[in-house]
C-alpha cells in the first residue's frame, strides 16, 4: 500500500504469482504467472484497478515481493519488485506528484530509525495522520526515508508507471 498520486489516500499494489509452477500436472486451471497491478484508492473504502498504468502491467510476473520508496526524489513513489527467476524490477512512477513532502525521523529515546513514530500533518483544515512502519512486503522493506537519486533511467530493467495513471518502458 502507497499513495502512488500523493492525493493522501493510500493505493494498492499487488506482485504476485502461484506457489507451485506444475498446476496443469495437478489438473487446476490457475495461472502460474499473473499481472501486477495498481487500484487506485477512491475514498469510502473503494478501489478501481488501473488499466493503464503502462506495458510492464500488461506482462504476467511472479512477483515474490515489492518495496516502496521514491527513488529519484521526485515525490513519486517507485517500486521494486522482487521477481521468481528474473532480475528485479524497477518501476519509477511518472504520476503527477503533486505537493508533498518528506520527512526524515531520527529516533532519540526510542530505536534509532524511529519505527512506531506518528506524525500529523495539518492540511488546508484537515490532519493527515501517519505512522511510520518496518518491514512492508514478503522478503522486502520499504524505504523509510529516500535519499538517494542514483537511479538509472535507462537500465534494461526499469519501467516507468504512473501510479494511477499511465506508465512506459525505459
Ligand atoms: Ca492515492
Ligand atoms: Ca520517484
Amino acid at each position: 500500500m502507497a499513495d502512488f498520486d500523493n492525493d493522501v489516500r493510500p493505493d494498492l499494489f499487488f506482485t504476485n504469482g502461484e506457489v507451485d509452477n506444475n498446476l496443469k500436472e495437478l489438473g487446476q486451471d490457475i495461472p502460474f504467472e499473473e499481472p501486477t497491478k495498481v487500484l487506485r484508492n477512491l475514498g469510502d473504502m473503494r478501489f478501481r484497478r488501473v488499466r493503464d498504468s503502462g506495458p510492464f502491467f500488461k506482462k504476467e510476473d511472479v512477483g515474490r515481493g515489492a518495496a516502496f520508496g521514491d527513488l529519484n526524489n521526485d515525490g513519486a513513489r517507485d517500486v521494486v519488485i522482487n521477481r521468481l527467476g528474473r532480475e528485479p524490477a524497477l518501476l519509477l512512477n511518472e504520476s503527477s506528484s503533486g505537493r508533498w513532502i518528506r520527512l526524515e525521523l531520527l529516533g532519540r529515546q526510542s530505536n534509532r530509525s524511529a519505527i512506531g513514530a506518528v506524525v500529523a500533518v495539518h492540511v488546508s483544515g484537515r490532519v493527515l495522520w501517519r505512522q511510520l512502519k518496518g518491514g512492508g512486503s514478503f522478503l522486502s522493506a520499504n524505504d523509510l526515508a529516500s535519499s538517494s537519486d542514483s537511479v538509472r533511467r535507462n537500465a534494461s530493467n526499469v519501467s516507468r508507471f504512473t501510479g494511477p495513471g499511465r506508465a512506459h518502458d525505459a
